[in-house]
């Protein structure tokens, strides 16, 4: 059964990012009723506000990376709040901001699973692999980095967010949707052995399947963390993003993907990254994203 007490935490931030806007992600989520639809399904849900950290100083990269000090500010606190709720029994939830949180709340629910001795499953939901490091990055852009971060692979001031080195390793994670790996990164993802289900993977076996391999071997004693970057999904129904990538998963193929994560009981944990209103229009890729994460929580169009 999954934890009824969900936390939202907002984290305005788009220090990460190459185009400015998923600082107002956060706020898109809560306007497209976000709160409302999870308490609707009978969740407890209590709405933490905003974390704070430093505004975005909009600098070019030095040394590889763009904002270093600052994606280090928001990440500790992102780390303290994540960690707090699990530790309180509750499901928290990131409103971002930008992929590079995710250093902060994967770190947070790895050192959870170390102290509960559970497993962890990481879901990212992704059109990016994000495992890029300071040598072969194309932009210095730190939301390409975060999975090689948590493996280990990184600045000392990332790698090092919450006191254990490597925060997790390669084989927790599973990585789904994606379609957009620069060249350089594409040979340290072969080398860390992340598991990569790329569109290829999904066109040619089918979401069902993809999910079915996935999700294989979780079991009761699994914390799954979803990290859902929106540029997972295509573009034409989720424009609100600054990198889209055409080619992503469709409507339906989406809904099975979380109804199926549904299914586990296992949902210890999310993020939802990189959603950015100044793309958008009308709201409609916020409102996707809380259309979506409601079927993470059991809306389902199932009538059997
Ligand atoms: N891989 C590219 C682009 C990118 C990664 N994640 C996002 N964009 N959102 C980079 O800059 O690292
Ligand atoms: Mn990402
Ligand atoms: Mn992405």
């Amino acid at each position: 059964m999954v934890n009824k007490s969900i936390s939202l935490i907002g984290v305005p931030t788009d220090i990460g990012a190459g185009h400015r806007g998923a600082s107002m992600g956060p706020e898109a989520l809560r306007v497209a009723n976000l709160s409302a639809r999870l308490a609707k399904r009978g969740l407890d849900v209590v709405d933490r506000g905003n974390l704070q950290g430093p505004l975005n100083p909009w600098l070019p990269p030095q040394d590889g990376y763009r904002h270093l000090p600052e994606v280090r500010a928001w990440n500790e606190a992102v780390h303290e709040a994540v960690h707090a709720e699990l530790a309180l029994g509750r499901l928290p939830i990131m409103l971002g901001g930008d992929h590079s949180l995710a250093i902060g709340s994967i770190s947070a629910v790895a050192r959870y699973c170390r102290e509960q001795r559970k497993q962890l499953r990481v879901l990212w939901l992704d059109a990016h692999a994000d495992f890029n490091t300071a040598e072969v990055t194309p932009s210095g852009n730190i939301h390409g980095m975060p999975v090689a971060c948590l493996c280990g692979k990184g600045p000392k001031e990332l790698v090092e967010v919450g006191g254990h080195v490597p925060a997790t390793t390669p084989d927790v994670f599973r990585q789904v949707g994606i379609r957009s790996v620069d060249e350089a990164e594409k040979r340290l993802v072969r080398e860390s052995q992340v598991s990569i289900f790329d569109m290829r993977h999904i066109d040619e076996v089918g979401m069902k399947r993809t999910m079915e391999e996935a999700l294989a071997g979780v079991d009761e004693n699994t914390h799954l963390h979803i990290s859902f970057d929106v540029d997972f999904l295509d573009p034409t129904i989720a424009p609100g993003v600054g990198t889209t990538v055409r080619g992503g998963p469709n409507y339906r193929e989406a809904q099975l993907c979380m109804e199926m994560i549904a299914d586990t009981g296992r949902i210890g944990s999310i993020d939802i990254v990189e959603l950015n209103p100044a793309f958008d229009k009308k709201n409609q890729t916020a409102r996707l994203a809380v259309d979506l994460v409601e079927s993470l929580f059991g809306k389902s169009t199932l009538i059997r």
